[in-house]
């Protein structure tokens, strides 16, 4: 069954040679379209990186649950996030994008994870701590062991290195220190993962509330910019973006609001805080706004057309999901299996 892959990271297993390319994993949630912030602090990495690595990217499914979702949107949130990958530029010939939910060792990995994981390391967790402060009644066993589930995804991969933005960083140290862990005691079964956080673009925050980070479950849309937002939305929501009543254009803490809009600018052009602020010397707050606009609605504009055009094509993108989800499942099972038997559980029997 698996000779007819032909993702390049397989044909190497199966020849028998050596892996040269480092392996890099990461994922995002389907808890809605891909925003700004994610695209900046996480997708437009993957892109730049996928040359010099094997990568892998899921759309972690399972993770989403720790939220209550509704069953027919998150299936179109998934498959569009997986569509969105696509059309930002990650080949899925050459990589793989998969469905967590499709390859059953992450939930079976998760379970053995928790068990070499302390109540106390859980708890410090400051995403948990964020989330069961904001989703009230909902505090559910799965949002406080989400992070065995991410440490499962990491390490089923033997990955080298995850590119996430800032908020993940916590989430990092602990895979590290379970794997660790694990291998103390078993011997190298992980490899041990570093993080991927760029210095650019690791926190773009919330376009209403500037001191907090953008996020695509924001109740309140004008907060962010999806990246299938159509471009005079875009301008809009830009141009709606809080900021102060002062005037002139300064790069300062304590005026997060513009300084976050020179940091979105940043990350689309390239050029230094300083050469933006020469730029813009003397002008308004408006015309800021409105070339950052413009700066975003370029960069998403082919990616939009790429994603119009893979959302019609569904043989193609059903043809994909099922092989790069059998390249997934190959790939995790080896390490599973060699889990399962350091452990000591039986093997099967033929
Ligand atoms: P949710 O709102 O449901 O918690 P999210 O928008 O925080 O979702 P995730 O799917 O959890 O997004 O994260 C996907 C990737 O995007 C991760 O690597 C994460 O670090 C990164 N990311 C999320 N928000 C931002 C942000 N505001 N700035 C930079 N990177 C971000
Ligand atoms: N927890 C991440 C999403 C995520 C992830 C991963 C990122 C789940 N599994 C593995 C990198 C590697 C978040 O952004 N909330």
């Amino acid at each position: 069954m698996y000779a007819k892959l032909t993702h390049k990271l397989y044909l190497l297993e199966v020849k028998g040679m050596k892996v040269v390319k480092k392996v890099i994993y990461s994922g995002m949630q389907p808890t809605g379209v891909i925003t700004l912030g994610n695209y900046l602090g996480a997708l437009k990495n993957w892109v730049n990186l996928k040359d010099d690595y094997n990568c892998i990217f899921g759309v972690v499914d399972l993770h989403s649950l720790t939220v209550r979702q509704e069953p027919a949107q998150l299936r179109k949130q998934a498959r569009d996030i997986l569509i969105l990958y696509i059309a930002a530029g990650i080949d899925p010939e050459e990589n793989i994008v998969y469905f967590q939910s499709h390859v059953p060792a992450h939930a079976e990995l998760a379970w053995v994870l928790n068990c070499y994981t302390y109540m106390g390391e859980l708890s410090r967790m400051t995403q948990f701590k964020e989330k069961s402060s904001k989703q009230g009644e909902n505090i559910n066993a799965g949002l406080y062991t989400y992070p065995t589930l991410m440490a499962a995804d990491i390490l089923l991969y033997q990955t080298d290195l995850v590119p996430v933005g800032d908020d993940q960083k916590q989430h990092l140290e602990i895979t590290r220190d379970i794997a660790q862990r694990f291998n103390q005691v078993y011997g190298d079964v992980f490899k041990i993962p570093e993080p991927y956080i760029a210095k650019s673009g690791a926190r773009i925050m919330s376009l209403q509330e500037p001191t907090k980070k953008m996020s695509k479950s924001d109740t309140n849309p004008n907060g962010y910019i999806h990246l299938l937002d159509e471009p005079d939305v875009i301008m809009k929501k830009i141009k709606r973006a809080v900021t102060d009543s002062n005037r002139e254009i300064v790069y300062s803490a304590d005026r997060p609001g513009i300084k976050s809009l020179i940091d979105i600018y940043q990350c689309f052009t390239q050029e230094s805080i300083e050469t933006i602020l020469d730029r813009f010397q003397g002008k308004g707050y408006g015309e800021l706004k409105q070339a950052v606009g413009e700066v975003i609605v370029e960069e998403f504009k082919p990616i939009q057309n790429k994603f119009k055009e893979l959302q019609k094509d569904k043989a193609y993108v059903d043809s994909l999901i099922k092989k790069n989800s059998e390249t997934a499942n190959y790939l995790a099972n080896k390490t599973m299996r060699k889990v399962k038997k350091k452990l000591g559980l039986p093997p099967l029997v033929k």
